[in-house]
């Protein structure tokens, strides 16, 4: 075993969403779902063995039950010393830019190479899975669908086969007051939209996956924007309600229908948090980038590509 392990890994943004979980154990999503992974948003994992398990978060030692819980799973299944975790994101930590998703995908990889587990791709993302459902899907670069029967993500193609970028506006640096796992619980719990969520999931499973292997923008564009207003729907008729967006959320929405007005090829997502992530062609990006810079509450805008996934730096 070596001293010090590091693994990096990128958030996912996904385009057929996952918002709610099977009752069975082991985190299954409800529904099938497909993300990109990012490029330029990272999360660097560094981990050492320590006397007992401790885990800082972008320099500072925090309790965190779910990694708490996924170690002692984890240990269940293999020899796993006790671990002193050192996890730094580059990017806005629990405030809807997927940090759970790129972290726990890194945190498995390099426990996997730390502790020798023999875990392939598959497995690692079985893992990620357990932690995050989400973090299955940054295992891996490029397109990638978390799908039944196996709910382990799988790459549907990579980066290059359709380089698109993506312009995330960044609208608030808060963490959001109700984590996903709460959330979706809630949606399943109390909103009446939640059967019809499950009903159409497949369908637009299907039609996002045919748009990629096609490369049609404007077909990845429509399913990908309704998943998101359907998962936004069922968010809003929560009870209590879950209301993420912040008024400059709607304002980069409008900016983003108004630049497909004037031709440019891009549509937005929006997770469990106020940032707008408008995906867009290589040629429309600088516009799209500068006109979401100008609406009023935009904090910052990243730039980003599609990136590669779970990978060890060092070793
Ligand atoms: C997604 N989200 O598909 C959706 C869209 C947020 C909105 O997956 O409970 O942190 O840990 O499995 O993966 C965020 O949920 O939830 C998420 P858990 P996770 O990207």
């Amino acid at each position: 075993m070596q001293n010090t392990t590091t693994a990096q890994a990128h958030p996912n943004i996904a385009l057929v969403k996952y918002w709610g979980k099977q009752s069975k154990p082991g985190n299954l999503p409800a529904t099938p779902n497909l993300s990109i992974t990012l490029s330029n948003l990272t999360t660097t994992t560094k981990i050492k063995e320590g006397k007992k398990d401790a885990f800082h978060l972008n320099g500072e030692q925090i309790e965190d039950a779910k990694i708490e819980r996924w170690l002692q799973t984890l240990r269940s299944e293999f020899e796993v010393p006790s671990l002193i975790i050192n996890s730094d994101n580059n990017f806005p930590t629990s405030a809807g830019l997927a940090s759970s998703a790129s972290g726990f995908a890194a945190l498995i990889t390099a426990v996997n190479a730390h502790c020798d587990l023999g875990l392939n791709e598959e497995m690692r993302s079985n893992w990620a899975r357990q932690g995050s459902a989400s973090a299955a899907r940054s295992i891996h670069g490029g397109f990638v669908a978390l799908v039944p029967p196996q709910w382990e993500a799988m790459r549907l193609a990579p980066s290059s086969h359709w380089p698109l970028e993506v312009v995330v506006a960044v609208t608030s640096r808060a963490a959001k007051a109700v984590n996903s796992t709460q959330g979706m619980q809630r949606s399943k719990q109390t909103s009446p939209f939640y059967n019809a969520w499950l009903r159409g999931a497949a369908e637009d499973y299907s039609s996002a996956a045919q748009a990629i292997s096609l490369r049609d923008f404007t077909q990845l564009a429509q399913v990908a924007e309704l998943s998101c207003l359907k998962m936004h729907s069922l968010m809003l008729t929560s009870n209590p309600t879950l209301s993420y967006w912040t008024p400059a959320s709607i304002a980069c929405m409008d900016c983003v229908r108004a630049l497909r007005d004037q031709g440019h090829q891009v549509f937005f997502t929006v997770d469990a948090g106020p940032q707008i992530k408008a995906v867009c062609t290589a040629e429309s990006r600088p516009a799209v980038s500068a006109a979401l810079a100008q609406v009023p509450g935009v904090l910052e805008i990243i730039d980003c590509g599609l990136g590669e996934g779970a990978q060890i730096i060092d070793q």
